[in-house]
């Protein structure tokens, strides 16, 4: 691993991508603080949180393990460094595991609502796909209506948050390659039930349970693979059958997207129930006309982080930017008002939004801030509450300062919608083509880069350059989260971007009008790229590990993204993190991470800083991939 970059005080430090430079030095002159603020004043970061050897799971501590030449010493109550880096990343993959899996629980009250008849707020939008996973789940179909069968559906995906039995849980047995069930199956590490492998993780790390690093990490694999196969796939399933199933659409990206004539409403945080219905309500003529009575030529809404992304995917919304970008957003004056639903908003919202006349809502029972508007979000009454805020939103404009206003005038075209059934599309109705190419090296391998934005990195640059240095050399990227969006303001999500991309890629894009990046949504839907690898891995009765593809999260940040590249790895990926994770401090864990899990999972993980030298490593990687399948190199 290089050594590490963290980003200093400087302008020029901050990011790559154009605008945010410039707003970020408006809101430093006008004594605003941002995220890059806040983490220069945290330097130096503690080395104990660093290395992951800080405990506080009783009241005999808080204990610092401290690594030395001679060996570790132990916490109060006889715990090491092993322990305690082992049981703290545990902790880690359960709260990821616990977030995607929450918020797939919320969709499915929805669905259920829905098949109840308790709502008309909601409806199937995708009957092909409510019928794929029908036939996926054993849920007979037969002479049954769309809505029976939906409720069979969610009997079924009920069980999986609690159902007590040993079984593998239903949709990781409809879903997971064969060869992989098999593996976990010996290895003990099929998930049982969601909510039991989360609610196990912290009793395992309660004081006094589990001690041995290498049971604590199989757990933390169990749990992951809980949420990917699962909890995140659920939720990825769910909202296509209620929204429908992504398809190519185009859009444009950064903050350039909000207007300064209009309302402006930013939609934030991940989950499309509540942002599906503000693009609803925003849109309708009514509203329209309301925004002009209050002076505005209309209502634009703008998308922010992984709501962003959905809404994106199915709807063309144009995302203003991602995760670092969120305070900028409101500091462009020009913000009516962001619509929270949960994760990944930052607290400090509401004291941005002070200095302007930006109302932060929040919108969930279990996600509120001091300080914030706060409007419930009952899905029951959805359309009644989406046009309740976007009225809040309306209402707000005649308080904005229009001398305080400053857009940046940039935006970059973008092209997004790739679900699995897209790309199936657009090769013309299987994944064959993929393959082939595949196989003859057109197309060399394909990365999955997901995750964050994190100020230990300078924004957007470790996502845009491992992106331009994979695809250079013939690697299909395809991606989520925020880094899709970097990708996008960064003209990678063009078809036209096809020319920085090897001859191969670029001969295939340019046929397909594709661009070499594909956006495959939100954070949960990862899963997406777990099917995706899935279908090449049935197709060529292989394992997912002998694919010569890779998985990156190269700016990550947050406890999801620990709990997607756990999942990643436990089915067989390499994944490569751009900021290493609280377990340095153990050598055990960090060897079982990086190589010995290797030798079980045929996937592991690798931390390298510099994108450059992790490009260049994954590119040996699907290299030696190809040499095992005896493809060419
Ligand atoms: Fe210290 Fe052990 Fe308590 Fe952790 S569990 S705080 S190591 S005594
Ligand atoms: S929003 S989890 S910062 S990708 Fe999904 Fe972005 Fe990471 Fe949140």
């Amino acid at each position: 691993m290089s050594n590490p970059s963290p980003v200093k005080s400087g302008t020029e430090d901050v990011s790559i991508i154009e605008g945010v430079r410039d707003l970020y030095e408006k809101a430093k002159k006008s004594g605003i603080e941002t995220v890059w603020d806040r983490f220069q004043r945290q330097q130096p970061q503690c080395k104990m949180g660093i290395l992951g050897v800080c405990c506080r799971n009783c009241a005999m501590g808080p204990c610092r393990v401290i690594p030395t030449s001679h060996g570790t010493r132990a916490g109060v109550c006889g715990a090491t460094a092993d322990t305690i880096v082992a049981r703290n990343l545990l902790r880690m993959i359960a709260a990821g595991a616990a977030a995607h899996s929450d918020h797939a629980r919320d969709i499915l009250f929805v669905v259920r609502a829905v098949a109840e008849g308790k709502t008309h707020a909601y409806e199937i939008r995708d009957r092909a796909k409510l019928r794929w996973i029908a036939e996926r789940l054993g849920v007979d179909t037969e002479g049954k209506s769309d809505t029976e069968i939906l409720r069979d559906i969610v009997r079924v995906l009920e069980r999986e948050f609690g159902k007590q039995d040993d079984e593998p849980l239903a949709l990781v047995k409809a879903l997971a390659p064969r060869k992989r069930m098999e593996l976990w199956s010996k290895l003990g590490v099929v998930p049982r039930s969601i909510d039991r492998e989360i609610c196990e993780a912290l009793h395992r790390t309660h004081i006094g349970v589990d001690a041995d690093p290498f049971s604590l990490i199989a757990h933390g694999v169990r749990t992951a693979l809980a949420d990917g196969w699962s909890g995140s796939m659920m939720a990825t399933l769910l909202s296509d059958v209620l929204f429908g199933t992504p398809r190519v659409i185009r859009s444009r990206a950064n903050l350039g997207v909000l207007k300064e004539d209009y309302v402006n409403i930013v939609v934030h945080g991940h989950n499309p129930v509540l942002s599906m219905k503000i693009v609803e309500a925003a849109m309708s003529d009514d509203m329209q006309k309301l925004a002009q009575e209050h002076g505005a030529r209309g209502i634009n809404v703008v998308g922010m982080c992984c709501t962003g992304n959905e809404v994106l995917m199915r709807l063309g919304v144009p995302p203003a930017g991602n995760f670092l970008m969120q305070e900028l957003a409101i500091a462009t004056g020009a913000v009516e008002a962001m619509i929270v639903d949960y994760q990944c908003v930052m607290p400090s919202l509401v004291k941005v939004a002070e200095c302007y006349h930006t109302k932060i809502v929040t919108t969930e029972k279990k996600m509120k801030i001091p300080g914030a508007l706060h409007v419930e979000f009952e899905f029951e009454r959805a359309d009644e509450v989406a046009r309740e805020i976007v009225r809040i939103a309306v209402e707000n404009y005649s308080r904005r300062s229009k001398v305080r206003v400053s857009i940046p005038n940039i935006t970059s075209e973008l092209v997004a919608g790739f679900s699995v059934e897209a790309i199936v599309e657009i090769l013309g109705g299987s994944l064959k083509p993929l393959l082939d190419l595949l196989r003859e090296g057109t197309i060399k391998g394909v990365v999955a880069i997901v995750g964050c934005n994190n100020p230990k990195v300078k924004h957007c640059n470790s996502h845009v350059t491992l992106t331009r240095k994979l695809i250079k050399n013939d690697v299909l990227v395809v991606g989520t989260g925020c880094w899709a969006i970097a990708a996008a303001m960064s003209g990678l999500l063009r078809p036209e971007a096809a020319r920085e991309a090897g001859p191969g890629l670029r001969q295939v894009c340019e046929e397909l009008k594709i661009p070499p990046c594909l956006h495959m949504g939100s954070c949960v839907d990862c899963s997406r790229i777990l099917l995706l690898l899935r279908e090449l891995a049935e197709m060529m009765n292989v394992d997912i590990s002998d694919l010569p593809v890779a998985g990156s999260a190269p700016e990550w940040m947050s406890e999801k993204a620990v709990s997607i590249g756990t999942y990643f790895v436990a089915s067989g990926v390499f994944v490569h993190l751009g900021v290493a994770p609280p377990v340095l401090g153990s050598q055990a864990v960090t060897s079982i991470l990086t190589e010995e899990a290797e030798k079980l999972l045929g996937g592991r993980f690798y931390i390298e800083e510099n994108p450059e030298i992790a490009a260049e490593v994954i590119l040996q990687v699907i290299e030696e991939k190809r040499k095992r399948l005896g493809w060419p190199t």
